[in-house]
């Protein structure tokens, strides 16, 4: 069992240490050889001298391809000339497994990368990124179980529709239709009976038609229901849910590979709040042409986000933009709900808001917005039995973590990214 990472051996100078990894460069210079070892935690660079090790052990690491996975031993010393500063002083070298030729070359194209995803993962920036998203997540976590947030266990399957019927995948359960989930959130509402404060991490789905640089067909979705909350409420949790989550990324892996400065990720708060109709304002003096009461697209959002420097809140959007489960406010012409947009063209994270508990209010908004109320029979009796004010949303992991690590396009924040366009490996 391999015991040492190479992030432990810093403080290691001056001694014998055995690592396992993975060569991730080679090259010869001066009759001695340079492998740069990787592994989960970083790369290292052992030094073998010929005169220093044994004939089997050199002959094993002139031969030895980039991405083989290989044992070393030998002593760790300081030199400022390798890469980070200290390497090891190769005594003994086993390869483990000698791999065939990399297919992956310098200057890759994207669609290659992605064609071999299986291989690009190896990648030291998909590594970091990876490791940026598991510490969103336990940013969440910290908070939410410090704050005595429930954790539940939410359906993929559906039968009911949560974000409108034109982006749902739908499969043949059993004979009949079912829907793979597109939020959680109906189920969550049930949850807020027992349990009060819920929220759950579950793969949401999406039949997007758009290609657009921050849509994917299945993302991870994490989402927070809450009784006796109004939309002001819920947007304090939303806001210091994704402060924390930014302090775990800027506390234990740092953003200086992606071009961010460790304040970066350290939120004021409270965050910029405007409401739609200033929102539609500063978008229209940008020269684009939107009218009152539609949402705010990708080019809308990208041309009003550019205009601020931290993530603020959007609330107050028109009825027609949004959907029916949502709170209508007094004026009759808004919702009570609110998206978190992330700045600099990045756009919405979050969508939320205050959901509609009156069950005479929520029968008549389905019925002008044609909505069949046939399958939503459970969800209405919410309303029927013991209905409180409640309020609740859901942020996309994937968004959050594009807005952080600065990235081009969401599917680099994927394992395996699902778009309209792939589907493999
Ligand atoms: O459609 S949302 O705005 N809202 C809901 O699904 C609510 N039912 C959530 C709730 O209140 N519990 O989606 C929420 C977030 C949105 O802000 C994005 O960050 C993300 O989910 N989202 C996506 N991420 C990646 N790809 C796609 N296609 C996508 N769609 C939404």
């Amino acid at each position: 069992m391999k015991t040492l990472y190479i992030e432990d051996i810093n403080d290691r100078i001056d001694e014998e240490v055995e690592l396992f990894g993975w060569v991730y460069r080679q090259r010869e210079h001066g009759g001695v050889l340079f492998v740069v070892l990787r592994d989960s935690t970083g790369i290292i660079q052992i030094s073998i001298h010929k005169n220093n090790i044994d004939l089997n052990s050199f002959n094993n690491a002139q031969k030895v391809t980039i991405e083989s996975s290989i044992r070393v031993k030998g002593k760790v010393v300081e030199d400022s000339r390798a890469p980070t500063g200290i390497e090891i002083k190769c005594s003994e070298f086993e390869t483990i497994n000698l791999a065939e030729e990399f297919p992956i070359q310098e200057g890759a194209g994207k669609e290659f990368l992605l064609d071999i995803r299986h291989l690009s993962l190896r990648s030291l920036k998909l590594t970091e990124i990876m490791k940026n998203k598991e510490l969103i997540m336990r940013g969440a976590r910290r908070y939410l179980q410090e704050n005595n947030w429930h954790e539940v266990f939410p359906p993929i399957i559906t039968s009911a529709a949560c974000e409108g019927g034109t982006t749902l995948f739908s499969m043949d359960y059993y004979g009949k239709e079912a829907y793979l989930s597109q939020s959680a959130q109906l189920y969550l509402e049930t949850a807020i009976f027992p349990l009060e404060k819920v929220y759950s991490l579950t793969p949401s789905f999406r039949a997007e038609k758009s290609r657009t640089r921050r849509h994917l067909s299945e993302y991870q979705h994490l989402e927070l229901e809450a009784a006796w909350m109004d939309a002001k409420d819920i947007m304090k949790v939303e806001e210091e849910l994704v402060a924390s989550m930014c302090k775990e990324v800027s506390e234990y892996n740092g953003l200086e590979k992606f071009g961010r400065k460790k304040e970066d990720m350290i939120l004021d708060l409270p965050l910029q709040r405007i409401k739609y109709d200033e929102a539609l304002q500063i978008i229209q003096k940008k020269g684009i042409a939107i009218e009152w009461g539609s949402d705010l697209g990708y080019e809308e959002e990208k041309a009003l986000t550019n205009e601020f420097e931290e993530p603020f809140f959007v609330y107050d959007y028109p009825i027609e933009a949004k959907v029916f489960y949502m709170k209508q406010n007094p004026d009759g012409k808004t919702y009570a709900c609110a998206d978190l947009l992330a700045p600099k063209g990045f756009g919405e994270i979050i969508g939320g808001s205050q959901r509609e508990d009156d069950l005479q209010a929520l029968e008549t908004r389905m019925e002008l917005d044609g909505v069949d109320k046939t399958p939503y029979q459970w969800y209405l009796d919410m309303r029927r039995y013991g209905s409180v004010i409640h309020s609740g949303f859901g942020l996309g992991i994937e968004r959050l973590l594009m807005w952080i690590c600065d990235l081009e396009h969401i599917r680099d924040a994927c394992l395996y990214p699902r778009t309209m366009s792939r589907v493999e490996p």
